[in-house]
């Protein structure tokens, strides 16, 4: 396998995966973004984002659908929940609202506080989509008030994906509104030995 990352993008979630699995992978770490700076990238993933994952005759360019992939490509192992488990819906929910619902908002954040030029800078979309976002992460912050995962009662790769997202948040400083629960487990789960794997096999930005 080999996994196309930039430092702390979506592929994080990929890398993370990986790591948690032992997988046997070549990591290839690109300057951001990756469409201008990696020659003939655009050949591998016509979107030219990140992550991309390329398992044989097999390409993944979405982070969630990655993390579901080695999890299935994994089985037997507790990260998966399977079909015949009760959590088995909550924990495609989880998958998927990872990326649709809790990073897609912290995307206009990032974009029109950081990454666009100064006279493009929007504070206003700013403020909105950091409302939208923590509002969405209302969601786990009542789920995790009895729990210390997300579903299945252990940790599982929509783990991976949702903490992702915390992540994320916390690199735009969105982390300072978090509440308790959300706090707690940001840290928690990045004390676990393969995202600080993942986080020092990632080149500088
Ligand atoms: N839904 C996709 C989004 C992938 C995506 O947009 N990645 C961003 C980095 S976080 C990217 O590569 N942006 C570069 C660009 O759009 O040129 C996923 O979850 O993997």
């Amino acid at each position: 396998m080999k996994l196309y990352h930039c430092a702390d993008a979506r592929s994080f979630r990929a890398l993370w995966a990986l790591e948690e699995f032992g997988s046997q992978y070549d990591l290839i770490n690109m300057a951001f973004p990756p469409r201008a700076t990696y020659p003939g990238y655009l050949d591998i993933n016509p979107l030219g984002t990140v992550p991309t994952l390329v398992d044989g005759e097999v390409t993944l360019t979405e982070s969630a659908a990655i993390c579901h992939y080695l999890a299935e490509r994994n089985a037997p192992t507790p990260l998966r929940v399977a079909p015949d488990e009760p959590a088995y819906g909550a924990y495609l929910n989880w998958l998927y609202r990872s990326d649709a619902t809790l990073t897609f908002p912290q995307t206009i954040v990032l974009r029109y506080s950081r990454l666009e030029p100064e006279e493009r800078r929007l504070p206003q979309a700013v403020e909105d989509y950091s409302i939208w976002y923590l509002s969405r992460l209302r969601s786990v912050e009542t789920t995790l008030t009895d729990a210390s995962f997300l579903c299945a009662n252990r940790f599982t790769v929509a783990d991976i994906a949702v903490h992702y997202a915390l992540y994320l948040g916390r690199s735009l400083g969105l982390d300072k509104r978090y509440k308790p629960n959300c706090a707690a487990y940001l840290e928690r789960l990045m004390e676990r030995p393969a995202f600080q794997r993942a986080l020092e096999l990632q080149a500088p930005t």
